[in-house]
């Protein structure tokens, strides 16, 4: 049974029935809600060729759009980070992950998959033996549980709080994440460094651009009329050379928390956590839903080798392979989260602080083995 129709649920679905191992999926929501839920965006290189292996990424391969390079601004200076040549040819996909969804779910329905929407799993028991999942649709006894039903979902709540232990560090900013229907003033993912806080211009369609700026924890969204919003993406993103920015109607506004989160281990039983259910990563470097698919690709390879060659060594591994992957994110993400931010820490830090961000900058633009091991990172090489 896998619980939740995100990204990770969707791939292991569809990834473990190309393998001719069933399953069903339970999701809360509507079919038309999680297809039109707008949250990520940027396709690591490693995830594009492992859902194309899986001939999962017609869509984003076609509807999508490749990015190889993004651009820093400061003071009025801007550069490019040109990742794809800094890597030997590795790139992102931009694709929205609502359409990744939708096509994730078309494929596995095509292919004979059941899927529950709007019927929320309600208890998980006997996960020593054979665990039972109870929701709308009936008891399921099953052989393994995945849990892929996000941070706020049931599966983690079933593993006694003895048995799991959690990391994580809440950050001294928020993000107010913008969507609008405003066509891209960029060809490239913009990251601004200001003395007022970060500012971010990212890309999703041709008609429709998503907006982050820097804001105070738990801020509350009514604090940002939409005038107040466009006047600092104008000011924190401004540049020398008359670069211009596009506007449009604002659809979507919200306060996002910057949390760093895992629980270990990523298994109790035969219960496994995979994405958000188990890890939460800031936004910055855009790793979460890159992370959940990185799960999902790793339990259907070790529910292959039980169900094909009996072997479990994989299922052992699961969670410290796993970990492994969503350390070294949480690492980058840390780092670029303060590469870019305004710390909230007293003047005369704030101004040392102010000068590694530059440091770190500088570097980025020299293209030297630092930028290297940056692009390596950030377009998710490996
Ligand atoms: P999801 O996508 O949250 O899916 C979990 C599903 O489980 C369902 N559910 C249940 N179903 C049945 N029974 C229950 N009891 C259930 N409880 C919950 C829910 O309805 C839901 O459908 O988890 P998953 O699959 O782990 O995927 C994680 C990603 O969605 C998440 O990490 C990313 O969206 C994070 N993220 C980004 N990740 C990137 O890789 N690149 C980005 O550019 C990026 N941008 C973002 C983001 C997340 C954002 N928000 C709002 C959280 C931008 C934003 C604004």
């Amino acid at each position: 049974v896998i619980i939740g129709a995100g990204p990770a649920g969707l791939v292991l679905g569809n990834v473990l029935r190309r393998a001719g191992i069933g399953s069903v999926i339970l999701e809360r929501s509507s079919r038309e809600h999680i297809e039109s839920r707008g949250r990520a965006g940027l396709i690591d290189h490693h995830t594009v060729q492992y859902l194309a292996e899986q001939g999962l990424a017609d869509g984003l391969l076609t509807r999508g759009a490749r990015h190889d390079s993004c651009e820093f601004r400061f003071g009025g200076n801007r550069f490019s980070v040109p990742y794809g040549k800094l890597t030997d040819g590795c790139a992102h996909q931009v694709y929205p992950q609502q359409f990744l969804v939708a096509d994730l779910i078309e494929s596995y329905l095509d292919g004979g998959g059941t899927i529950h929407f709007e019927t929320p799993a309600t208890a998980i028991t006997g996960l020593d033996g054979r665990p039972v999942v109870d929701s709308g649709a009936g008891a399921i006894t099953c052989d393994f549980v995945a849990g892929c039903d996000g941070f706020h979902g049931l599966s983690r709540s079933a593993i006694p709080a003895d048995k799991i232990r959690v990391y994580e560090r809440a950050h001294e900013f928020g993000w107010l994440a913008i969507l609008a229907e405003a066509p891209p003033s960029t060809t490239e993912i913009i990251y601004a460094l200001h003395p007022d806080g970060f500012a971010g211009h990212m890309l999703r369609t041709a008609t429709v651009s998503r907006y982050y700026l820097q804001c105070p924890v738990a801020d509350d969204p009514a604090n940002w009329p939409d005038e107040l919003i466009w006047s600092e993406l104008h000011r924190r993103l401004a540049t020398n050379d008359g670069w211009r920015l596009n506007e449009g109607p604002i659809t979507e506004k919200a306060v996002l928390e910057m949390r760093s989160w895992v629980t270990e281990p990523m298994r109790y039983g035969n219960l496994f956590l995979l994405g958000d259910a188990a890890h939460i990563i800031t936004p910055a470097g855009a790793k979460g839903m890159n992370l959940a698919i990185a799960d999902a690709r790793v339990l259907a390879s070790a529910l292959r080798s039980h169900y094909e060659q009996r072997d479990d060594q994989g299922l052992r591994d699961y969670s410290a392979t796993c970990l492994e992957r969503v350390w070294r994110a949480q690492e980058f993400s840390h780092w670029m989260l303060h590469l870019l931010h305004r710390p909230q820490v007293p003047t005369a830090e704030q101004e040392f602080l102010h000068r590694l961000q530059l440091a770190r900058l500088t570097e980025l633009a020299a293209g030297t083995e630092f930028a290297v091991g940056f692009a390596h990172n950030y377009v998710g090489a490996r």
